[in-house]
């Protein structure tokens, strides 16, 4: 794999700097060409003429070189740090190839990391967040990943299971070595299920750290349900701050959904206003209905919209009925026509869950809400990782054969459950780059990254 690649890691266009890699065996030597000096010791940076094919000096550059395995690629690396101006780069990097360096492929440099074991296949997929996250937050999750801080308590995880999976299996394979007369498999069966629960309870935290991860970097989804008229879509138009929805005093305004991507502070979240729930005959309108059952269905939060400037109607109470169990936050509409707010707020205090009284008319109580919002959505206690939909669903079935197993050794079938602890490991394995990767799904990974990095 080691031929010398080159590439540009900085965007196209003039700037400050642009940085030029190089990376290979042989890198060393074409850098020191350029240069027409030594390089600096590992990690180090030097100012140096940088020399273009005609023996004219181009730019003093800062430069870096990075000894293997101590480089990002895991091989011999040098970084040249020109000033940034594209005609520079380009320059730098013909005379490269011309030396007998070749350009990047787009997210070659990872793939050599990669491949000299520096990288994990989640560590890859949690770097591309890293570089492409719109929002802080999941860039902090998916850091943590990339750092690979996650691995040492997956690697203790599958190691775990490798450990159950043989002790199983020397159970069922040669049930004499263990001494089946005095010690039947009533007493291995409790250790068993103990070192199962552990291991679900371990794997149960990382998904739901993944979970939390996923929503930071794709958004929330808030839905706001209602009788209709009551200002849901006056609420969706407050909330971000322009006018999205239709807003009119004929009751059935909405059909279709709405949605809209919001920051709540730091955190994404996809705002959705929907159709009033009521019954109704109307087609359309009862289309509409159904898809706004969907929609919270769907909902990570679910707030209940209700008109504070009457008593909760019929509409009201049967979307209570409905949606209790889902709802998160309710909130009372139009408080500038109310004239004892704090009665009314609790009235819908005894629902027994937050209330927030606003007017989207004047604008009360929306900050309110806003930070309302945000505390609820930032009440996960599990630290946000940043892991691909790969990893997520290698967990979700890791758990699904761990439970499968926990159910069978419970009803005495340790054969069995044996098969589906080896399953779990062969997917916790798959996310720590422990079983095969398929080109395919390298190519497809790769082809998403830039050139240079
Ligand atoms: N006084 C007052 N009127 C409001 C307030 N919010 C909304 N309205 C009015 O209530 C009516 C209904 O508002 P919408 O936002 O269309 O209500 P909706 O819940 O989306 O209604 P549907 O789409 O029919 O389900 C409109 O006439 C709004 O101007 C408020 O805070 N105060
Ligand atoms: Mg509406």
């Amino acid at each position: 794999m080691s031929d010398v690649i080159v590439a540009i890691s900085t965007p196209p266009g003039v700037g400050a700097i642009h940085v030029v890699r190089l990376s290979g065996r042989g890198s060393f030597l074409l850098a020191e060409k350029v240069i027409k000096k030594k390089l600096p010791p590992h990690g180090t940076m030097k100012l140096a003429k940088i020399y273009d094919s005609e023996g004219d000096v181009i730019d003093h550059a800062l430069v870096v070189a990075f000894y293997a395995p101590r480089s990002y690629t895991g091989e011999d690396m040098v970084e040249f740090h020109v000033h940034g101006n594209p005609v520079i780069a380009s320059a730098l990097i013909s005379y490269l190839i011309s030396l007998g360096a070749r350009l990047a492929e787009p997210g070659e440099f990872t793939k050599r990391a990669l491949l000299s074991g520096k990288m994990t296949l989640s560590q890859v997929e949690a770097l591309h967040e890293v570089i492409y996250g719109k929002n802080i937050e999941s860039v902090k999750a998916a850091t943590r990943s990339a750092s690979g801080e996650y691995e040492k308590d997956i690697k203790a995880i599958y190691d775990d299971i490798l450990s159950l999976a043989s002790a199983m299996r020397a159970d069922v394979d040669y049930p004499e070595d263990v001494e089946l007369e005095e010690y039947g498999f009533d007493d291995r069966k409790g250790d068993f299920l103990i070192r199962i629960d552990s291991i679900l309870e371990r794997l149960n935290i990382l998904y739901k750290r993944i979970e939390v991860g996923q929503k930071l970097a794709r958004g929330y989804k808030i839905v706001l349900i209602g009788a209709p008229n009551v200002g849901k879509s006056s609420l969706l138009n407050a909330l971000l701050g322009y006018e999205r929805a239709i807003v009119s005093d004929i009751p059935g305004t909405t059909r279709d959904f709405v949605e809209a991507m919001h920051m709540i502070g730091h955190v994404p979240v996809s705002l959705v206003d929907v159709a009033g729930i009521r019954h109704t005959t109307d087609k359309v309108e009862k289309i509409g209905v159904d898809r706004a059952r969907q929609m919270a269905s769907e909902a990570d939060l679910l707030i209940w919209v209700v008109d504070g400037s009457k008593a909760a109607t019929e509409d009201d109470l049967r979307i209570w009925e409905e949606f209790g169990e889902k709802i998160g936050l309710i909130v009372v509409n139009k408080i500038d026509v109310v004239n004892k707010v704090e009665s009314v707020i609790s009235q819908f205090k005894s629902f027994g869950l937050p209330v927030i009284g606003v007017s989207t008319k004047t604008g009360q109580g929306i900050d309110v809400l806003v930070e309302k919002i945000g505390d609820l959505l930032s009440q996960s206690e599990y630290t946000p990782l940043y892991m691909s939909g790969r990893v997520m669903s290698h967990v979700s079935e890791a758990l699904k054969y761990i439970k499968e197993a926990q159910e069978l050794v419970e009803t005495d079938m340790p054969e069995i459950a044996s098969i589906d602890i080896e399953r779990a490991a062969n997917h916790v394995g798959a996310i720590l780059g422990r079983a095969d990767v398929s080109e395919d799904v390298l190519d497809k990974l790769f082809s998403t990254f830039c050139v240079g990095k």
